[in-house]
């Protein structure tokens, strides 16, 4: 598909500024300060021009360094203004505070409370499986800090909560493409660190950890397919997953594992942890889709975290123009 589909809700590149350098964070954050309790602040990309000063991380990643256990470090990224939506963000605190990282806890704020624990320098991730290039790879060598881009996406729990979050990282299909899978790679599996001495939640038996998550290879090619390795213009926090995390936002967000130590590429279709816990429940695919109830509740509505009331959802998250073709030809009733 070459043709290149822009929805209604894309921006339009004169409404950003096309180098958005989170030059001064104090100052955006004060900027959002005012508005945060309404949790929602167009986060102000086009103010970011008056800021001069950039990010420290530049010289570190120019050096082949960046140490992603300095929290709160700032990171330059370039606005990807046409895969960005133009909807009020979350605030930092929302973003930050109210998390699923079950790993930490099942208390939405237990994350943020305790995955300070989880050592995120020195990082590798193993990569096996189909490809050509197996091995184990440090933070630097899988992402091109050079390179960062800025992409504003909404992001839809299967818990019918949703919040708009400005990630930084890289897209998904560099890095793939970097890994080299063998033409009989269908599906690309990635499971996240785990580390029981670091992670206070999996003595609890809410899953079967490690966290396994995964994609078909073209869904994981997907334009709109993310690693993120920060928000809000620093380094990843690690309540959200650092050092690097998967971003796939038409999917329901349990998809967008966090912490990835390990990505393997197979011929068959990865057993994920949700599916593995409750096959009834939560579905391979996991499309954000308002047609399709999850046995327990409704997927119609959904509360936008910081707003009053509930809004509609709708269908691929309102990602469709991007990834309904990926599923041409099937029944997404069946394969939810
Ligand atoms: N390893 C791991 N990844 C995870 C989860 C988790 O519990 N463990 N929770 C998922 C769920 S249910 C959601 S909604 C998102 C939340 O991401 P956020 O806290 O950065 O908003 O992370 C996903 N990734
Ligand atoms: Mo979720």
């Amino acid at each position: 598909m070459l043709i290149k589909r822009k929805p209604g809700w894309a921006l339009p590149h004169s409404a950003v500024t096309p180098e958005a350098h989170y030059a001064n964070r104090r100052q955006i954050m004060a900027g959002l300060g005012a508005s945060a309790a309404l949790a929602g602040s167009g986060l102000a990309l086009s103010g970011c021009g008056e800021a001069a000063e950039t990010g420290g991380a530049t010289g570190d990643a120019a050096g082949g360094i960046l140490r992603a256990d300095t929290q709160r470090r700032d990171l330059t990224a370039t606005a990807n203004a046409a895969l960005s939506t133009d909807e009020p963000v979350n605030a930092h605190e929302a973003v930050t505070g109210y998390n699923n990282f079950f790993e930490f806890g099942t208390d939405k704020g237990d994350p943020a409370r305790y995955a300070d624990a989880l050592t995120v320098d020195p990082w590798s991730v193993e990569v096996s499986g189909l490809t050509d290039a197996p091995g184990r790879y440090g933070l630097d060598e899988l992402i091109d800090f050079q390179a960062l881009e800025q992409r504003i996406y909404r992001l839809r729990c299967v818990e019918a909560w949703s919040m708009v979050i400005p990630w930084i990282g890289v897209p998904l299909a560099g890095l793939i493409d970097a890994l080299k899978p063998q033409s009989a790679a269908r599906y690309v599996r990635f499971e996240t660190v785990l580390r029981p001495d670091e992670m206070r939640g999996v003595g609890a038996r809410v899953l079967d950890w490690p966290y396994v998550e995964g994609l078909r290879l073209d869904e994981a090619r997907n334009e709109l397919a993310f690693i993120a390795v920060g928000l809000y213009g620093e380094v990843l926090p690690k309540q959200n997953g650092a050092p690097l995390r998967l971003v796939v936002p038409w999917k329901y967000g349990f998809k967008s594992i966090k912490s990835i130590a390990a990505i393997r590429f197979t011929e068959t279709m990865p057993m994920t942890s949700w599916h593995k816990v409750a096959p009834g429940e939560y579905g391979f695919y996991a499309n954000v889709n308002p047609e399709v109830s999850h046995p327990r509740w409704s997927q119609a509505r959904e509360r936008r975290i910081g707003e009053f009331g509930r809004r509609d959802t709708v269908k691929f998250n309102g990602y469709g123009p991007w990834v309904a073709d990926l599923y041409d030809g099937m029944d997404l009733t069946r394969w939810y």
